[in-house]
């Protein structure tokens, strides 16, 4: 089964909007495989953004993403890693739809409250920066039966 690594960036746990992402992905019929909440070392922040590297905003982007707690996820289920995009909304919350996360609680770019990966290769790569295989936790859920 697909699975992607989701994050509630520090302006989300500072907003107290844990609670409310796991709702909508879990009311989705997603199923949680993995969480937690950490400290992003400076470290993980460049690995982890890595791609963006020469972009002027990307010293400020390590920043925030180090600022504070974060709680990083890891979600499966059938095309979780585009749905999961679309749950969040566009990059920059101006842009993004109502009913999305951004659209509904973000106002900047520089605090768009939630990460997500956007593509198989990278929802692989981030799972294993983030997760030991050891922290995924396997299981079957009965209810399953009634989405799938
Ligand atoms: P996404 O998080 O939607 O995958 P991205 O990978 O292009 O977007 O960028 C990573 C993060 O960098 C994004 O969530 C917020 C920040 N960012 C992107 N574009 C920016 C910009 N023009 N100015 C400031 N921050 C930006
Ligand atoms: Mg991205």
């Amino acid at each position: 089964m697909e699975k992607t690594f989701l994050m509630v960036k520090p302006d989300g746990v500072q907003r107290e909007l844990i609670g409310e992402i796991l709702t909508r992905f879990e009311k989705k019929g997603f199923q949680l495989v993995g969480a937690k909440l950490m400290t992003i070392s400076n470290e993980l922040a460049e690995e982890h953004y890595g791609e963006h590297k020469e972009r002027p905003f990307f010293g400020s982007l390590v920043d925030f993403i180090t600022s504070g707690p974060v709680f990083a996820m890891v979600w499966q289920g059938e095309n979780v890693i585009s749905t999961a995009r679309q749950m969040m909304g566009s990059t920059n919350p101006k842009d993004a739809a109502p009913a999305t996360i951004r659209g509904d609680y973000g106002l900047t770019v520089g605090k768009n409250i939630i990460h997500g990966s956007d593509s198989p290769e990278s929802a692989e790569r981030e799972i294993s920066l983030f997760f030991k295989e050891g922290e995924l936790v396997e299981y079957s859920k009965l209810i399953n039966n009634w989405i799938y």
